[in-house]
């Protein structure tokens, strides 16, 4: 059985790696430093809140720069660190590993496959929501659904059952690129707009002409894309998120008021890119990717 490395002990990687651990399954965390291994280790494991309960588990750890080959693998850190943790998993990689890549956006995805081109890359697609609230502490805040696939490749691997076994609810598709785009579609109509209105995602309701328009660029980028399930009903479905999140506030919008970086590159500046590669016109979503600049370099954050 192969065992589960998980790269980024943070939010989703910890809230995989307690799941697949308590239910049997080999797990070892790939942590990024001697530093940060020796914390890790002097805390005793890693603890996952579910429902007002903490559990500690004590999952190996280790860094990356071990030595024991490496065949199957989650990456789990953001976007715009994703490309450079692949690289320095390279040397350590079985011919023909799995590497589940469970970033946000696009572009990342690709950028990771093309550096290991014989490796299986497993894009993964996550409405889970989770966040860490200490050192090696994970707060799982959100019920949700994982679509995996490999872009054009309907037959699913034997080693799913070992995600069902965990109890993490997923489901392959062949559709993976049309599942990603979505979702990327959803966060540019909304999040976006609730850093430079600085308000919950029900505030957008009271900008309801700027949302449209910009559902409209986004549905023809999508059609242009070669993605018409992602572009279908795409106003309703942001409508319908507006409503139903209304009192949470976007991912983007918490990360710009943290003070951390933000994946723009990988959303909004992904979705411009391709629109310019494809010869259209987005004037809306260019000016929103321009006024998100400027907000993102009034507070002194990263620009990409
Ligand atoms: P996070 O910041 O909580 O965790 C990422 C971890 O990766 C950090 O601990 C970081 O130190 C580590 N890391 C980065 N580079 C590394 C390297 N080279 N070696 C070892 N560790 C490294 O991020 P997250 O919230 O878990 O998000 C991961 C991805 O999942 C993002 O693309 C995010 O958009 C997406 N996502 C997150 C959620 C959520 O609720 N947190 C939901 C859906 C999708
Ligand atoms: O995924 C989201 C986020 O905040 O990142 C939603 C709730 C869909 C808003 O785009």
């Amino acid at each position: 059985m192969n065992t589960w490395y998980i790269l980024g002990a943070g939010s989703l990687g910890t809230l995989w790696a307690a799941r697949l651990a308590r239910a049997g399954l080999p797990v070892k965390l790939l942590l990024r430093d001697s530093t940060s291994l020796s914390r890790y280790r002097s805390g005793g494991g890693l603890s996952l809140v579910e429902n007002s309960q903490t559990s500690l588990y004590p999952i190996p750890a280790e860094t990356a720069q071990g030595s024991t080959p490496i065949g199957r693998v989650l990456l789990a850190c953001k976007a715009y660190d994703a490309e450079e943790a692949a690289a320095s998993l390279a040397p350590r990689l079985s011919p023909g590993a799995e590497i589940i890549l469970l970033q946000n956006g696009l572009g990342s995805q690709q950028a990771v496959a093309e550096r290991l081109p014989k490796a299986h890359c497993i894009f993964a697609s996550s409405t889970e929501g989770a966040f860490r609230d200490g050192p090696f502490r994970t707060v799982f805040a959100g019920q949700g659904h994982t679509w995996l696939g490999q872009p054009g490749q309907s037959a699913e691997p034997a080693w799913l059952n070992e995600l069902s076994q965990a109890g993490i609810p997923h489901q392959w598709t062949a559709n993976i690129l049309g599942k990603l785009w979505r979702k990327l579609a959803l966060n540019c109509a909304i999040n976006p707009l609730t850093v430079l209105h600085g308000c919950q995602n029900g505030g957008l309701r009271d900008f309801p002409e700027e949302v449209a328009t910009l559902c409209r660029e986004l549905s023809e980028l999508l059609l242009r894309a070669g993605q018409p399930e992602a572009a279908s009903g795409l106003h309703e479905q942001v409508q319908g998120v507006i409503e139903h999140t209304a009192a949470n506030y976007s991912s983007m919008y918490q990360d710009v008021q943290a003070g951390r970086r933000t994946e723009i590159s990988f959303l909004l500046g992904y979705a411009c890119h391709e629109g310019e590669r494809l010869g259209l016109s987005l004037p809306q979503l260019k000016s929103l990717q321009q006024r998100l600049l400027a907000a993102l370099q009034a507070r002194g954050l990263p620009l990409t």
